[in-house]
């Protein structure tokens, strides 16, 4: 359940890890569950695909479903966590973003970090991202791309567009690198497509350069994102504070489970 030495050194030096362990079939299952259930529910933390009806985005599923509120404390993945951030850490972000098969969308080139700053005030970059595959990911259904060691790179393009391309939250199109920056960025740094089947696990940074292309393919690639930020980090608004879906706001440190997320929650029912 801890990152090895190597591990840690590949995380810092190219801002991106894949892990070696994947989730089992059965909390696969229970998680795609949970999501397609989550995703009935109406209001503004479920984001559509623009102009139709398709999910693109559901945000704060683990505030609903009790597979995703173990989740968050799995050994698994909180223990890499607080050994990359802090001891204290809480789930700052969660999204699913969805892409669904024929037809969903790009995820424009961008740094997170450069949105969380912006629009929350995020003091500094003191984030682990943790992105689960909830689908099998190939080079057909649209895979997170990541530019190796861009995270070294600074705050590339630290302003927002005028215009926002969702009410709900900040796509990363409203933030998205030139063509002159991701051009000269990828000559630097080339660019890798973690792939892998469903239950994988990649932890990256805030600041790494990243996006994903649309997906024509008759697969979905529904890839959950959990953000932990520092307990000693938090975000602040100076006037209206963002939607509690998009900003979670529940700051307490998170405890590690003695199990497995599925494991705990079938002995809760017991
Ligand atoms: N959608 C997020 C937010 O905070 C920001 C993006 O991938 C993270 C850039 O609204
Ligand atoms: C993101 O950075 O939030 C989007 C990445 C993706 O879902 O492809
Ligand atoms: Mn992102």
């Amino acid at each position: 359940m801890h990152l090895t030495q190597e591990q840690l050194d590949r995380y810092h030096e190219d801002g991106f890890l894949k892990l070696d362990l994947t989730l089992d079939a059965d909390e696969v299952e229970a998680l795609r569950e949970g999501f397609v259930r989550d995703c009935q529910v109406p209001g503004p933390q479920r984001v559509a695909e623009e102009g139709r009806d398709e999910v693109r985005a559901v945000y704060a599923t683990h505030q609903r479903r009790p597979e995703y509120a173990g989740l968050i404390r799995d050994p698994r993945l909180l223990q890499p966590v607080r050994q990359l951030l802090a001891e204290d850490v809480y789930i700052y972000q969660f999204k699913i973003n969805a892409k669904p098969a024929f037809g969903g969308e790009k995820w424009s080139w961008h740094q997170d970090y450069v949105a969380w700053r912006i629009a929350d005030n995020l003091p500094a970059p003191r984030q682990v991202n943790v992105a689960v595959f909830l689908d099998d990911v190939d080079e057909f259904n649209g895979p997170v791309i990541f530019l190796p060691g861009s995270h070294r790179s600074g705050l590339i393009n630290d302003s927002r567009k005028d215009a926002a391309k969702s009410a709900q939250h900040l796509d990363p199109d409203d933030i998205a690198l030139t063509e002159e920056q991701m051009a000269a960025l990828v000559a630097e740094r080339g660019m890798v497509s973690p792939k892998g089947r469903a239950g994988s696990i990649v932890l990256f940074s805030p600041e790494i350069v990243h996006g994903s292309a649309p997906n024509m393919s008759p697969f979905p690639r529904r890839l959950l994102i959990m953000t932990y930020n520092d307990t000693a980090n938090l975000p602040s608004w100076p006037g209206e504070p963002r939607p509690e879906y998009v900003v979670c706001r529940d700051t307490e440190p998170l405890r590690v489970l003695d199990t497995p997320f599925l494991a705990a929650l079938e002995g809760a029912l017991a």
